[in-house]
Formats: structure tokens, sequence, C-alpha cells
């Protein structure tokens, strides 16, 4: 006999929790919309909605979340079905410690353009985002979201999605065009204009996101753009938590101990951290009440965690890939996969990072890698793998070239570039194939075959790829020829190998 399912999570079911999830410790019937998400994943659900909860906590105000989603996942089946309600658990090791969030309070989530219901659901959630009430507008929409090109951080005018905006802005598809119809709606109606606030590892992420709203204002109404750019505030953060996609088996393991089912559980780590540019005149949750820092200038944080956290996930996820390694935790507990991130990070990536006030950046490393360790996280190699182009000039490219400028050492850096290249290509040195999913797939697997397994070509057409790499690498010469060097070492061995010779002819 097979369990019955337990009963859904939502709030006729609360009390049914067991007494040590901690509950939101305000009065959550009183709690009203005021920031507007767009883009509600797994990564918002145990950052932003956290700090949200702690922030109600700490000074209650009209701040709950009003969730939004532009593209998968429908959320009226996971939260909407809950009355907003979830659980998030922070695992390390053994321990789990399990928290009920409150702070959503509502959700739309707008079906795809060839659904009945596509065109009265992005009109219900224009209409909820161009409430007054609404203060603050947050986004996680991931790198791609910003339909920016990689290398330039400009708006790219081709990607569909932009071209159906510029002929359809009042029924946009981009998250661009719906933030710029959403403040156009707004400053039409005489409604005060919200904090923009970007919360996705993009480099300079709040400026990314106001170069592709203007940019697309500029192409539709170039006035508009005009009076955005004196008046819409775009803020820059650092957000910093692993949150792995949640798995089936974490629902089943939660409903199996709990005797509750969550359909919107996530599972993350303790550490936290987030930096906000502090440049917002009007009111805001009290999210410094939970460690939020209010910073003048995020750059330095953002630099110090894409390149450490960010950058050893991507110097060493596709290797982890290419070696048959599922989480990320897997390729960390291999010593020779750990000793190499440290010393990538120590030799080429510290002596280029800016000073960053109050982190000791040592210190930092070494608890990076405990936290990238822990195998309580089943953080998938092949996730962090997922659009690649859009993540490697920001966490690789971008140290590669300040090692360059510098003169320090980077060949760690080049391998992991390397590694990138060759999973892009869509093969492992076995001549396996390999998933690839990113916006540049079908070119990068296009060089992979037309290749035919000559490392100087592949690395020579991936280079021209100058969305990505821009114009810089492809013309230096050495660097194609450090580059084709360790892209023919991983087409012939298996990564690992490949890594502990590295090391070993460094050590000798
Ligand atoms: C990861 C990040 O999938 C990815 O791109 O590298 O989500 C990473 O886990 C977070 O940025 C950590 O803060």
């Amino acid at each position: 006999m097979t369990n019955p399912t337990p009963p859904r999570l939502g709030p006729a079911t609360l009390d049914r929790l067991p007494a040590a999830i901690r509950r939101p410790g305000y009065d959550r019937a009183r709690l009203t919309p005021g920031i507007l998400h767009l883009g509600v994943g797994a990564f918002h659900r145990c950052h932003q909605a956290e700090y949200t909860d702690d922030a109600l906590e700490a000074a209650f105000g009209p701040w709950g979340i009003l969730g939004v989603n532009l593209r998968a996942p429908d959320l009226s089946t996971s939260l909407g079905a809950q009355g907003g309600y979830y659980c998030r658990e922070l695992r390390e090791g053994e321990q789990v410690e399990r928290r009920l969030i409150g702070s959503m309070v509502e959700t739309i989530s707008v079906p795809g353009a060839n659904d009945a219901s596509h065109a009265a659901t992005l009109e219900r959630a224009l209409a909820a985002a161009s409430r007054a009430s609404i203060g603050v507008v947050t986004l996680t929409v991931t790198e791609k979201g910003y339909c920016h090109i990689p290398a330039t951080g400009e708006l790219d005018l081709d990607h569909p999605d932009i071209r159906h905006d510029i002929a359809n802005p009042s029924a946009p598809s981009s998250v661009p065009g719906f933030v710029l119809r959403m403040m156009a709606r707004r400053l039409e109606a005489g409604t005060p204009l919200p904090a923009l606030i970007s919360c996705d590892n993009v480099p300079d992420n709040g400026s990314t996101l106001r170069r592709s709203v203007l940019g697309l204002a500029q192409a539709i109404d170039p006035a508009l753009g005009d009076r955005l750019a004196r008046e819409a505030c775009f803020l820059n953060t650092m957000v910093d938590r692993i949150v792995p996609a949640t798995r089936p088996e974490d629902i089943d393991g939660f409903a199996s101990q709990t005797d509750v089912l969550d359909m919107g559980l996530v599972v993350g780590e303790p550490f936290r951290m987030w930096v906000i540019e502090n440049r917002f005149a009007g009111s805001m949750p009290a999210w410094e009440k939970a460690g939020a820092l209010f910073v003048d200038d995020v750059a330095p944080y953002e630099i110090l965690k894409m390149r450490v956290v960010n950058g050893i996930q991507s110097n060493l996820c596709q290797l982890g890939v290419l070696s048959g390694l599922e989480f990320m935790s897997d390729v960390m507990a291999d010593g020779i996969f750990r000793a190499f991130a440290r010393r990538t990070i120590e030799r080429e990536v510290m002596p280029n990072l800016p000073a960053v006030h109050g982190i000791d950046v040592p210190a930092y490393l070494t608890e990076t890698i405990k936290r990238l360790t822990n195998p309580a996280l089943k953080h998938r190699t092949l996730q962090i793998s997922t659009d690649g182009s859009q993540k490697i000039k920001q966490r690789l490219l971008e140290p590669l070239r300040a090692a360059l400028r510098a003169g320090t050492p980077c060949d760690g850096l080049l391998i992991g570039i390397a590694g990138w290249m060759q999973y892009a290509s869509g093969r492992d040195s076995s001549g396996r194939k390999l998933p690839v999913d990113d916006p540049f797939a079908q070119r990068t697997l296009a060089i992979g075959e037309a290749s035919g397994g000559d490392a100087a070509t592949l690395v020579g057409k991936m280079l021209e790829i100058d969305g990505i790499f821009g114009f810089d690498l492809s013309a230096d010469a050495a660097i194609k020829a450090r580059l084709s060097d360790a892209v023919a070492r991983l087409m012939q061995r298996p990564a690992r190998l490949v890594v502990r010779d590295f090391l070993a002819s460094e050590a000798g």
C-alpha cells in the first residue's frame, strides 16, 4: 500500500506543520503587496523573500510581495495554490533548518503567447505592476532575461523578444519591455516611479537593466526614454546564496517528515548576503534590519562575489560535467578539483581584485570553498553550465583580462574557459554527447561539429563569437595558442586528469 498524498500546504493547513518550523513573526493577515517581483524562481524564494520576512518582523509595513512570472514556471499550481505560503530549508551537512515564509501574498503567471488567456493575464500583470501601492520592483530573471549582448552589456536589438516589443509596446514579451510598459503607464497615470532593483548575477545589474529598458524606449518612444533617463531609479546589487533547483526528492522528503505537501519548497545554504546601492529617495522595506548592506558603490562587492564564488563555480562546472560529476559538491569533494579551485583564485584572481570594505579576502575564499563543498546542496554542474555564454564574461573572462593586463598567471582560468568551449561544443573526450542549454547553443554546437576534433579550429571559431568574447581575445595569438593547447588536452583525456597534470606540472 502506498502512503496517501499528504494535504497541501496553505492557510488551512499551517497548524499541521511541526511546531519546530519557524512561522512569520508578524500578522500575515494585515500584509498587502508593496513589492513587485519579476521572476519568482527558487533563488528569489530563498533570498529576497526571506530578507523581506525578516524585515517585516523587524519593522512591519505594506511590503508584501506580488510575484509575477512572464515565463515558466507557472506559479498558480505551486505558490498560488498555497496562498503564497512555502517553506525554505537551509541545509549544511546533516543539519536542516526549516522556516515558513509569508511575504509572498499574491502571484500572477502569464501563460505563453499561444494560450487563450495570455493577453488578459499580461494586462492583469501590467495593471498590478502599475498600482500606486507598489513602491519597489525587484527582479531575478536570469542573465538572459536582460536581452543584452553579454560582451558589451548593450541591449540586443536583434533579440526576437525585443523585436516583438518594438512592434507591440503595449503587449510586451521581454522583461525590459514589461518594465518599460509599466513605467510608461505609471507616468501616464501620475503614479510615482518605484525603485527598480535587479538581483541577478549580471555585471552592474541595475545599470544593465537601465541600458536595456532605456535602449528599448529609444527605439519605441525617445521622449519617454529621455524622461525615464532623468526620473527612473535603477539600483545595482550583489546577491549571494546557493539555491539549487528544488528536486522532487526534496519535496518528497519534506512531505514524509512533516506530513504536508509543499510544492513551493526551496532548499538553500545558511550563508546569505545582499548589498544594495543606497540611492533611492522613496521608502523601502527595512531590509537593512535583516542584514542587507546599503552602500554607495556595489561594484567591489559584486566583482569579489562574481570572481570568487561564481568564478569557482563556472571554472569547474563544465570540467565537472566533462568528468561525469553530477553535483558541484562532488566536484569540490575531489581533492584535485578543490586544490585547482583554490590555486586559481589565489594565484590568478585575488591579485587583481579591488579592495572590499570589511572583507578579508583569504577568509572569504576559505568560506567559499567550504560553502561549495557542502554535500547537502545538490547543485547540478549542468544547472550552473546552463547559459554559460551569459556567465563567463563576468566570472572568467574579466579576471583573465585583468591577469593579462597585470602580467599575472592565468593558466587555471584558461583551463576553465577551455572547459566551457569543450562542453559548449557538445561532446566530451570520449565522444559522449552533452546536453547544451544556452542561447548560443546552435552556434557553439555547429562549431563543435565543423571543427572535426581540431582544437585550434574549435578555439578560433569560438573566440570569433564576439557577442561573448568581444574582439580582443581572438586578436591575441598567444592566448589563442594557450587556449588551443588546453582544449586539445581536454579532447584527449578526462578533465580530472588534465587538471591533475596541470597541478603536478606547476608543483614540479
Ligand atoms: C550559479 C548561481 O547557476 C548559477 O549560475 O552560479 O546561481 C550561484 O549559485 C549563486 O550566484 C550564488 O550566490
